[in-house]
């Protein structure tokens, strides 16, 4: 699948495009048994959001790829790298990681207005994530963004809203407005999805999902993280959430020159 100038210039323009149709059911139907075997077996950075007592269950894992071999063959052979690749207008595209938000029936846990950018160690234009819907997607459970906010040129403090409420202790960043209380003030945009679409959007962009309150539906999606020419590490103190795992990159350095993050995709 290759995007269309108007779905390139809307990823620049808006931050975020919606893509129909781009994952074949077998592939969705693999994605489905892959995020069955990490619940059934979780990375060891998984986040279990709800408590006992909540309704629901909000479940977070990363790195999928590296021990599920359903998410490795799709992050390293399925369509989304050369969508990213053409979205961005790189020469080459780099695998940074996976991730899954599981969000059961009744969950009532919303991943809260925030940029990616500044969970992670990269500096640059070319971050670019894909969102893939395991389940319809509705008004009410779906992802919502700021239509070009990877554009303010500003960058908001990671805050672990879900496990503790803390914040980003360090300076460089701002902290990120109230747009829950304010949203008649927002160009909010977001998309009703069948599996098989996919939102791809800019690093930078404010987003936030929505939780499930569908008692009928499961809500399971999977993220890829990727990175384009201009993408560097970046390395803060205190460390950025991303990557997870080790690595001895310095600041400036491409990722690529790492195995743990593979060239996937070239021009
Ligand atoms: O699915 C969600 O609730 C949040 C997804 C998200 O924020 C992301 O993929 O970056």
């Amino acid at each position: 699948m290759v995007p269309t100038q108007a779905e390139i210039d809307a990823y620049h323009e808006d931050g975020a495009v919606c893509l129909r149709g781009v994952i074949d059911e077998v592939w969705i139907e693999r994605l489905r048994e892959g995020v069955a075997a990490d619940m059934a077996e979780p990375g060891p950075h998984v986040e279990i959001y709800t408590k006992e007592s909540d309704p629901g269950l909000f479940f977070n894992d990363f790195d999928i790829w590296r021990h599920v071999p359903q998410m490795r063959a799709f992050a390293l052979e399925g369509p989304c790298a050369a969508i990213a690749g053409a979205l961005t207008r790189s020469s080459a595209i780099t695998f940074f990681y996976d991730q899954i938000f599981v969000k059961e029936p009744g969950t009532t846990g919303l991943t809260r207005w925030h940029q990616d950018q500044p969970y992670m160690a990269v500096d640059g234009s070319d971050l670019c994530s894909n969102w893939i819907p395991l389940d319809p997607i509705t008004p009410e459970t779906t992802l919502e963004f700021v239509r070009g906010s990877h554009r303010w040129g500003r960058w908001f403090a990671p805050f672990d809203a879900m496990l503790d409420g803390s914040r980003h202790p360090g300076t460089v960043f701002e902290r990120c407005p109230d747009i829950e209380a304010a949203r008649g003030d927002y160009d909010i945009v977001s998309w009703e999805l069948e599996p098989g679409d996919c939102i791809f959007f800019q690093g930078l962009i404010v987003h936030q999902g929505r939780n499930n309150p569908r008692r009928d539906v499961r809500r399971r999606t999977l993220t890829h993280r990727w990175l384009g020419d201009d993408a560097r590490v970046i390395l803060r103190d205190p460390p950025a959430e991303f990557p997870k795992f080790p690595t001895a990159l310095a600041t400036g350095e491409p990722f690529d020159t790492d195995p743990q993050y593979p060239v996937v995709w070239r021009a």
